[in-house]
């Protein structure tokens, strides 16, 4: 293993309750029923697939401009929030990891969905760690599809099968499957079929690389 490339959310840190409240702010404006439920089938997934999943719940029918309108107000409403966060928000675990695998001599990447993923990095004092930064802003297709990680790997002039893709998320184990990369899932992502390595925790990253 040459390479290990993160997904960021639900992996380095955690924004979930960031993009609930965002996604649920938006929602109630526009009478669509929300919850918490629904919230955690939006994991790893675009941002315009989200609001797509969360309209299943609305019978009006949304033109593209407006949907980019509702899915500009959530962002802004999430961006506001991730304002609050600070290193506080990176866990000792993850960076004592990221630092016994930088020690290991392994390359580090991030591979996310996120258009956010610079600014999140920046705020946990993350902004100038990595090697290389894939995000959603150089992809056309997101998680399962494996274009986010093999850009990844192409940023760092790696062959996929020499990197570790690190997964919370079903649809980012599906994508690491197919741009063949080895998978660490944790939490959902450890029940994934064809998962690599199942993880229960952070630092099982040093066993498994
Ligand atoms: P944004 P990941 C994903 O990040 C989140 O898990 C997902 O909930 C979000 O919709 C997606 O990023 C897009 O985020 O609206 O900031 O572009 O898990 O791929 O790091
Ligand atoms: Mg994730």
């Amino acid at each position: 293993m040459n390479a290990v490339i993160f997904d960021l959310d639900g992996v380095i840190c955690f924004t979930d309750q960031y993009h609930y409240l965002a996604w649920k702010e938006m929602a109630d404006e526009i009478g669509v029923y929300f919850d918490e439920t629904i919230n955690n089938r939006l994991r790893g997934v675009s941002r315009m697939d989200s609001l797509n999943i969360i309209l299943e719940k609305s019978d009006k029918a949304y033109t593209h401009e407006q949907k980019e309108a509702l899915a500009a107000k959530k962002n802004a409403i999430y961006v506001k929030l991730l304002e609050q966060m600070s290193p506080a928000d990176l866990s000792d675990e993850v960076k004592t990891t990221l630092d016994a695998l930088r020690a290991k001599g392994l390359k580090l990447a991030i591979g996310s969905s996120s258009k956010n993923t610079k600014m999140i990095l920046k705020q946990i004092g993350l902004g100038d760690y990595f090697d290389a930064i894939s995000d959603g802003t150089n992809i056309v297709n997101s998680k399962p599809d494996p274009e986010v990680f093999l850009k990844a790997a192409e940023f760092l002039s790696e062959d996929p099968k020499d990197c570790l893709v690190v997964e919370d998320a079903l649809a980012g184990i599906e994508a690491a499957v197919r741009g063949g990369f080895k998978s660490a899932g944790l939490g959902e992502a450890a029940t994934h079929e064809k998962v690599t390595y199942p993880m229960e925790t952070f630092r099982d990253l040093l066993r498994i690389v």
